[in-house]
């Protein structure tokens, strides 16, 4: 079985303002840097890359409670959803799938939904990011996207200034976790009061990767098949591969389990849209580790 080798539209996302650590802001550049869309083009895929998105700074951007960076979060989110967005009369960014390097979940998220309509949503990170603004501890955003985007959640959070554009488009039975291992108090109440499939770090453990996988599809295919939006935190995988992220945890996927999770819902061939880093990327889009060649390849004769 070939993997699927989609067109691909990149969207750089240079924001770090939802936690309170510089650097982030650099991803996107680091990964063209690494050669992605050359490497993307020499495996196969059409790419167009769309540039990186620019951000309006807040000078007035007081905490709400104690929600840190509101108004620029919310104003970044919607920049990053109108980027997502196909325009009237024009057809998607892409064929069927849209990658946002380092994504802004909640801007890339909403596009999506708005441009392919019901989604499954597979999120694979060390935290459940669920927190509302009334239950986050740190106040930071990075924290919260899952409690704006969820319909069960609209009457559980507030909206913040520059948020009003959201309205909830996923529903709490077509998402899944996978990598979980560092959940708030309220964000593990809010997974079992909704009912979330959540493979965290003991399934991982219990199962390994491929029956988390399998048990993955099968789950959101269950119903209709809907497009998949791949959220993916880097942090996901082992801090000792991994250590360039804000918050690390101890005891993530391996290397070989981080990719697995991409060569396995790129085999699915359904519409991917996902938000992460270089080879996590390559093999979202069909780059194998047993290898690739075109379907036209011919060995050279001596
Ligand atoms: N991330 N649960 C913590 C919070 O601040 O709400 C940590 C969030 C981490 C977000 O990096 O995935
Ligand atoms: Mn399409
Ligand atoms: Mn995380
Ligand atoms: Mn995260």
């Amino acid at each position: 079985h070939h993997p699927h080798r989609p067109s691909v539209g990149l969207i750089g996302a240079p924001f770090c303002k939802g936690q309170p650590r510089g650097g982030v802001e650099g991803g996107p550049d680091l990964i063209r840097g690494a050669r992605l869309v050359e490497r993307l083009q020499a495996g196969g895929c059409a790419v167009k890359d769309y540039g990186n998105l620019q951000f309006e700074e807040f000078a007035d951007d007081e905490p709400v409670g104690v929600v840190k960076n509101a108004k620029a979060v919310g104003s970044a989110n919607q920049s990053c959803r109108r980027r997502c967005t196909p325009k009237e009369g024009r057809t998607h960014l892409c064929d069927h799938v849209a990658v946002s390097v380092l994504s802004l979940a909640i801007g890339s998220i909403h596009g999506h939904a708005a441009a392919v309509g019901e989604l499954s949503v597979v999120w694979v990170d060390a935290h459940a990011d669920i927190n509302t603004p009334m239950t986050t501890e740190t106040g930071n955003l990075h924290g919260q996207p899952m409690s704006f985007l969820l319909r069960e959640l609209r009457s559980k959070t507030p909206t913040l200034p520059n948020f009003s554009w959201i309205k909830p488009c996923v529903s709490a039975k077509n998402l899944v976790y996978i990598g979980l291992r560092d959940v708030d108090p309220a964000e593990h109440f809010i997974l079992k009061l909704l009912g979330v499939k959540a493979f965290s770090m003991t399934e991982v453990d219990q199962l390994g990767i491929s029956r988390v996988m399998e048990q993955t599809c099968d789950y959101l295919c269950d119903k209709v098949q809907k497009p998949i939006h791949l959220s993916y935190d880097v942090d996901a995988v082992d801090p000792s591969v991994t250590p360039a992220t804000g918050t690390p945890v101890i005891g993530g996927l391996t290397y070989r389990e981080g990719l697995y999770v991409t060569e396995y819902l790129c085999q699915t061939g359904d519409p991917v849209h996902v938000g992460t880093a270089v080879d996590l990327l390559l093999g979202c889009f069909g780059r194998q580790r047993e290898g690739n060649h075109a379907p036209d390849y011919q060995l050279p004769l001596p």
